[in-house]
């Protein structure tokens, strides 16, 4: 079916990469932190299969920061985050699932530290923004947050170290997992740090100068051209694939970390200062009664999960998807969803309530894993 067309406003911000992305056949958009993501640029079974063997460079320059500086602003970042800031040193990213007053998920960004006074908090699509300007106001705490001129390019895809490490560099290559460097472009200063959203590996450069977005781009391609370098963007089957979660999707402030399977990335007991901690306490006594899980959906590829398909064991609800697609590699739908606690053990088969009819999927003991993909043809 046709897709309705999307009127592009003032109020749907561009990027510093718009003209590329445009001049590089993108086919679709989503409306993310209140401006542009691409989603499609050949089609996502052939981007999805590029990604996974090429590189790829995607305009995430929705992933807007929040930067977060002053005196208070290391009290201020662990108020917003039951993960323990104390070994978050600079030089390092986190990711750190950001909660309310009950619990309930804010964002799940990724947390850079600058400087012992100085933090860019790298959001997912909520206007976390306000919230970390309130608290700030509340607690007359000596820190400016604003959004700075920083529009995050990523480098994904197994060759994406090559890539980078061409435009600058080859000492890139020392950098590790979640760690980020500065580097210098055309003379401007720019953060790089070994990160992204794929489970292909790759890096991300904070590009902090819109004016330089497009020389950043071309400077990409133009070292890229026998590298198959393309223009890429999260792409929705290998995300699901990888269990890479997506906010508002996937959780909203309906649901608590351990909901989300973020339990990992929580030290309630320690993370002092954290304003959902008590809340958090409390809940983790019981622990959580649905979670976040993988499934495998039966049959034929399934139509895109645009809300949500209830999840059934027989007559009785037990969860929902919130994000599905048909995955080449493993030759199965790859899907994420709620889960009740009676109903989420490996294994388990449920009945989905898709679109187009009922269809039979079983619950995985962890995501997709790339090893045990079927080779690509
Ligand atoms: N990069 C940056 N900002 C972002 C995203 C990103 N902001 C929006 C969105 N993505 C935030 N969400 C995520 C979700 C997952 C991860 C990063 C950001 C991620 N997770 C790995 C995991 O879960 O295994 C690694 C986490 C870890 O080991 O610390 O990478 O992609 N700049």
């Amino acid at each position: 079916m046709p897709q309705p067309a999307l009127s592009i406003s003032r109020r749907l911000r561009s990027t510093p990469f718009t003209d590329r992305v445009e001049a590089a056949g993108v086919k679709a958009y989503t409306v993310y932190n209140h401006m542009l993501l691409p989603t499609v640029f050949r089609s996502v079974e052939e981007d999805y299969r590029h990604l996974k063997t090429a590189v790829q460079v995607w305009d995430v320059a929705v992933e807007r920061q929040v930067e977060v500086r002053g005196p208070d602003a290391a009290r201020l970042v662990q108020m917003l985050t039951p993960r323990d800031l104390r070994s978050l040193t600079i030089g390092r990213c986190f990711y750190t699932p950001m909660v309310d007053e009950t619990g309930g998920m804010l964002n799940d960004p990724v947390t850079l530290k600058l400087a012992e006074d100085r933090y860019w908090i790298s959001i997912a699509d909520s206007d976390l923004l306000f919230w970390i300007k309130g608290l700030a106001y509340g607690r007359a705490l000596e820190v400016d947050v604003t959004e700075p001129d920083v529009s995050p390019l990523a480098v994904q895809g197994p060759k994406a170290e090559e890539l980078v490490a061409r435009v600058f560099g080859e000492d890139i290559k020392d950098i590790r997992f979640f760690r980020f460097r500065e580097v210098t472009f055309q003379g401007q200063t720019m953060i790089l740090a070994r990160s992204g959203y794929s489970r292909q590996g790759g890096f991300e450069i904070y590009c902090t100068s819109t004016a330089l977005g497009p020389a950043l781009w071309d400077a990409l391609f133009e070292a890229g051209r026998d590298l198959d370098v393309h223009a890429g963007c999260p792409n929705l089957i290998e995300r699901i694939e990888g269990g890479l979660l997506s906010y508002g999707n996937d959780m909203t402030r309906e649901n608590t970390p351990h909901e989300c399977g973020l339990g990992n990335f929580c030290d309630t007991v320690t993370a002092i200062g954290c304003c959902g901690r008590d809340a958090l306490l409390r809940v983790a006594q019981e622990g959580p009664i649905r979670q976040i899980r993988s499934l495998a959906i039966g049959d034929a590829p399934v139509a895109p999960c645009s809300g949500t398909w209830p999840v059934m064991a027989g007559e009785k609800k037990v969860g929902q998807i919130t994000s599905a697609a048909w995955s080449p590699d493993f030759g199965t739908n790859v899907a994420l969803g709620m889960i009740r606690l009676s109903h989420w053990d490996p294994d388990t088969v449920l009945q989905v309530h898709t679109n187009d009819g009922v269809r039979e999927a079983t619950v995985q003991e962890k995501h997709f894993l790339a090893d045990s993909a079927s080779k690509p043809n």
